[in-house]
């Protein structure tokens, strides 16, 4: 297994859109999975799109447990059924370090997938992994979280992180 290196903003490659997974039963896809979890993991986050990692097919893993054992692989994930009830909740992205807003997305989703053994199944999620699905779904269409806001505290957002990056690029020098 591996650890991959993550995109970061304002990294174009977060914004092209993930195609689905035609070789699902290959050892490339069973390679992407592990190192996507391991990833996920040691960046302590709960989840992760493979957008993120630069390799844009549908793939997504999640674990929102406290135990951190249970995994969730989302292959070509389609979310079929979101609740009319909205709800705000703060989030923060593994792509874009150090900036957390309050997102508003459905209470509740479910969403259809393959397992690692390209099994069909849904589920119906609430609270943090409702939130996880609809982040990482976004990631697939090339979309970062904070792009869901209003163009004043989205444009507040890009300007401060161009800053950060344009003064890192200068001490990286
Ligand atoms: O896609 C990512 O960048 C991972 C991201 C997903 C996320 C899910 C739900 C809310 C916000 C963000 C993270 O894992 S952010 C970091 C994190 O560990 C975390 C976020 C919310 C609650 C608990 C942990
Ligand atoms: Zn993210």
């Amino acid at each position: 297994m591996a650890v991959l290196p993550i995109l970061t903003y304002p990294d174009e490659r977060l914004r092209k859109k993930a195609i689905p997974v035609q070789d699902i039963h290959s050892d490339r896809i069973r390679q992407l999975v592990k190192d996507m979890a391991e990833t996920m993991y040691q960046a302590h986050g709960v989840g992760l799109a493979a957008t993120q990692v630069d390799v844009h097919e549908r793939v997504v893993v999640m674990d929102v447990s406290e135990t951190r054992d249970t995994l969730h692989v989302l292959i070509n994930p389609e979310i079929i059924w979101s609740s009319e009830h909205m709800r705000f909740s703060e989030e923060g992205c593994l792509s874009v370090p150090d900036i957390y807003d309050k997102i508003e997305r459905a209470e509740e989703v479910t969403v259809r997938a393959l397992n690692e053994k390209g099994e069909s199944f849904e589920l119906k999620a609430s609270g943090l992994l409702a939130v996880c699905i609809q982040h990482e779904l976004d990631h697939l269409q090339g979309r970062v979280f904070f792009e869901r806001l209003s163009p004043l505290k989205r444009d507040r957002i890009k300007t401060k992180i161009l800053k950060t990056h344009i003064s890192t690029r200068r001490t990286d020098s």
